[in-house]
C-alpha cells in the first residue's frame, strides 16, 4: 500500500503547516481554464488539488487530471461522490464513509460493491471520516444520500462523530459544509473537533475569504478545501493560499 500523500500530510501537520487544496470539479473546467489555475496554484504554492464533485456528470474525469498532472506537480487527490469517480492518473483518493449520516450505502455499501475496482487502480487510499454540517442549505450530498447533516450548533455531536470515526481507524476527518455553503463551519465546532483527535482535520464548503480560511486555520484546521469561490474568481487562489500558509509562519515562531 502507497502512503507517500499522508505522510507529507501528516508531517505538515506535526510542523504546524496549514494546507491549501483547490477543489476542481471536472464539470466545470475546461481544457483553457485547467491551465488558468494551475499556473495561478503553482504561483501561490497550493498543497493540493482536489479533484470530484457530488454529482459529476461529464466523462472527463481522466482527461481533467491528466493535463492537471502534464501541467504541475501539485498532488492530485480524488474527492469522489460515487465509486465511478476513480482515476488512475490521480496520486491519492480520499475514500469517504459518510460517518455524519446513517445510510449503509454511504458508510460501506458502496465500499464493498467497488472494492476491487478501487484496489485495482493503484491509487494510494485514505480512509476519510466524511462529515457534513448543516451549511444552511440542502446539499447534493444531503439530498443524495438522504441524510441529515450535523446541526451548525451541534459541535458535541460533531465532535464524537469525528472521534469516533478516528477510533474506527479513519486517517483523515473531513468536515464539509457542502459547496456553496450559505453559512462555513464556525470556527468554535473547528476548535472542538480539532482538540479532541490527533489525526489531521480538512475543512471545506462556503468559504470565500483568505480572513475565513484563517481563522479556520487557528481553529485547528489543518487542510482549507476552497471550490465554489475560486471558480468564481480565480485570482482568490492567491491570497487565500498565503492566508492558511501565514498562520504556519505564525506557529513556527
Ligand atoms: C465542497 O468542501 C468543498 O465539498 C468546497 O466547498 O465549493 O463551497 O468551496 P466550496
Amino acid at each position: 500500500m502507497k502512503h507517500a500523500i499522508y505522510q507529507q500530510i501528516t508531517q505538515r501537520k506535526k510542523h504546524g503547516k496549514k494546507s491549501f487544496a483547490v477543489l476542481i470539479d471536472p464539470d466545470k473546467v475546461d481544457a483553457g481554464n485547467i491551465q488558468e489555475l494551475v499556473k495561478l496554484s503553482v504561483d501561490a504554492h497550493v498543497d493540493y488539488f482536489f479533484v470530484g464533485g457530488s454529482l459529476v456528470i461529464s466523462s472527463h474525469l481522466d482527461e481533467c487530471i491528466q493535463q492537471i498532472k502534464a501541467a504541475c506537480s501539485i498532488p492530485v487527490i480524488l474527492f469522489p461522490g460515487s465509486p465511478s469517480q476513480v482515476s488512475k492518473y490521480a496520486d491519492a483518493l480520499l475514500y469517504l464513509s459518510l460517518i455524519s449520516g446513517r445510510n449503509a450505502e454511504l458508510l460501506i455499501g458502496q465500499h464493498v460493491i467497488s472494492a476491487p475496482f478501487v484496489k485495482k487502480s493503484g491509487l494510494e487510499i485514505m480512509p476519510t471520516g466524511y462529515m457534513v454540517i448543516d451549511g444552511g442549505a440542502p446539499t447534493t450530498v444531503s439530498y443524495i444520500s438522504n441524510a441529515s447533516p450535523i446541526p451548525a450548533d451541534k459541535s458535541e455531536i460533531a465532535m464524537c462523530t469525528a472521534m469516533a470515526g478516528e477510533m474506527l481507524g479513519m486517517q483523515l476527518i473531513y468536515m464539509d459544509a457542502g459547496s456553496g455553503a450559505k453559512r462555513p463551519i464556525t470556527e468554535q465546532m473547528i476548535e472542538k473537533v480539532a482538540k479532541h483527535i490527533e489525526v489531521p482535520l480538512i475543512i471545506g464548503g462556503g468559504i470565500t475569504d483568505p480572513e475565513k480560511a484563517y481563522l479556520n486555520c487557528k481553529a485547528g484546521a489543518d487542510i482549507i478545501v476552497v471550490g465554489n469561490a475560486i471558480e468564481k474568481d480565480p485570482t482568490l487562489i492567491k491570497e487565500v493560499s498565503a492566508a492558511i500558509h501565514s498562520v504556519a509562519i505564525v506557529n513556527a515562531g
